[in-house]
């Protein structure tokens, strides 16, 4: 992960460590890497391993493009009783 020994940077623009020829965001001192070529650097992708998916914005693992409910948990069944059981 040290650039400084490695001939074949020379150059680190946004000085993250990482030099521009293995730094996938060479102006963005967040990010240095988009595994799923998104254009989404994996620091700020949810889903840094599925490009379809960057964000999850209910935290319930579904990315907000398969999420039926992105603002919402996961709902597993609209029948689940009320707590104390009773129907109407
Ligand atoms: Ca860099
Ligand atoms: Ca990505
Ligand atoms: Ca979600």
């Amino acid at each position: 992960m040290h650039s400084r020994n490695d001939a074949t940077e020379t150059l680190d623009s946004d000085m993250d460590g990482v030099g521009d020829n293995a730094d996938v965001f060479p102006q963005d001192a967040t990010e240095t890497l988009d595994s799923d070529m998104d254009e989404v650097g994996d620091n700020a992708d949810a889903f840094p391993q599925d490009a379809n998916e960057t964000l999850d914005s209910d935290n319930d693992t579904v990315g907000d493009n398969a999420d039926v409910f992105p603002h919402r948990m996961l709902i597993r069944d609209d029948s689940t009783p009320t707590m104390d059981g009773s129907r109407r």
